[in-house]
């Protein structure tokens, strides 16, 4: 009895590992060709999440076997690059470094006149609310007073933007961080924020460190809005919009792009220097990256390593913390695509936002 369900599993494990390699792999030539594929890489593979995996499903049909797509990273080359790049057909971008840990790119143009009013106008008739940071009431400083974050903002989906809008915007933005469609279409609804004069957001990051054991939560079924009691925010890249021209200030600023590993230690350490640092309504023009809100800019940048023997979502990138200085005169409108991505232990999980 024993001996006959020893050999079934055997059975099973080749048959899910062929089950499991064909689908990856089809995945993989469809959408971006000439990447490496670590699931066809032996050592990446791990017969004990399939079977984990197969306990849980019903059947051994192959349409079951659901593999997110392995992600890939752009090269920044050096800070000044500038790389042409064909984002949809037959119009060319330029891609911009602005920094290399992280990468930080600037992308000009990315939006036209057209666009930037239309996220803007679809914000307006949404209406906005007070800006939130996940899991946390953004009270005021005691000592301070001061404000982490002062804006309004709204979400937006497919039925406020319209469907060819959206899908235009998805494929130049699966073009541009050369990832399959399926992963930016499975990510977060387009955020858009609206500053006033002295409105900012300190410097943060956009992801959460993976300490426990909490699942993203762009694969999980927490309420909404979802909190850190229940999951964590997987974000592996970011594409701010500046949608307007500001009168003054509202720069996004990244104070430690490019930093050595003593600064950044001495940051981590925390006390008066990251606090100082932090507060952008201070720091802002101390940062190493600061870019002005520009109409139709785009800035993209990594808030992840992505780990790389198995080409899924890595450590949290300490470096790519950032925020938007204060409105000095004015209003700014800016948007927010987040790029989710799952870790390789999770990569049998399928995003809530798609079917
Ligand atoms: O307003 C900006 O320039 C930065 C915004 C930002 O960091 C965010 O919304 O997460």
């Amino acid at each position: 009895m024993k001996m006959c369900s020893y050999l079934r599993n055997i059975l099973l494990l080749v048959l899910l590992n062929e089950i499991h390699l064909h689908t990856a792999h089809g995945q993989l030539s469809d959408d971006y060709t000439g990447h490496s594929n670590a699931d066809s890489d032996e050592n990446a593979f791990d017969p004990h999440n399939l079977l984990k995996y197969y306990a849980t499903s019903q059947t051994t049909k192959e349409e079951e076997v659901y593999v997110f797509p392995p992600l890939s990273r752009l090269d920044p080359g050096d800070v000044g690059t500038i790389v042409s790049v064909e984002l949809s057909p037959g119009r060319w971008f330029d891609r911009i470094t602005r920094a290399v840990k992280p990468p930080i790119f600037e992308i000009p143009d990315f939006l036209s006149d057209e666009e930037c009013d239309h996220i803007i106008n679809s914000a307006a008739r949404n209406g906005l609310g007070t800006s939130q940071i996940y899991g946390e009431d953004n009270e005021p400083d005691p000592n301070t007073q001061d404000i982490f974050r002062v804006s309004q903002q709204t979400w937006l989906n497919r039925n406020n933007l319209g469907g060819m809008f959206l899908d235009n915007l998805q494929n130049k933005l699966s073009t541009l961080l050369n990832l399959s469609k399926e992963i930016i279409k499975g990510s977060e609804s387009m955020q858009v924020v609206n500053y006033l004069p002295n409105g900012h957001y300190h410097a943060h990051l956009d992801s959460t460190r993976n300490t426990g054991n909490k699942p993203c939560c762009f694969q999980s079924s927490c309420p909404t809005p979802p909190g850190p009691e229940c999951c964590r925010i997987c974000r592996y890249a970011t594409v701010l919009y500046f949608l307007n021209n500001v009168d003054g200030g509202g720069e996004t600023a990244f104070p430690l792009a490019d930093a050595d590993e003593n600064t950044m230690t001495r940051f981590l350490e925390g006390g008066n220097l990251a606090h100082q640092w932090r507060n952008l309504s201070n720091f802002c023009h101390n940062s190493s990256v600061v870019i002005g809100p520009k109409r139709g800019t785009a800035i993209m940048w990594y808030s992840h390593l992505m780990e790389a023997e198995t080409n899924y979502l890595g450590e949290i990138d300490d470096y790519s913390y950032h925020g938007g200085c204060d409105v000095t005169k004015g209003t700014k409108w800016i948007a927010n695509n987040w790029i989710n991505a799952a870790t390789y232990n999770e990569r049998f999980v399928k995003s809530i936002w798609v079917d």
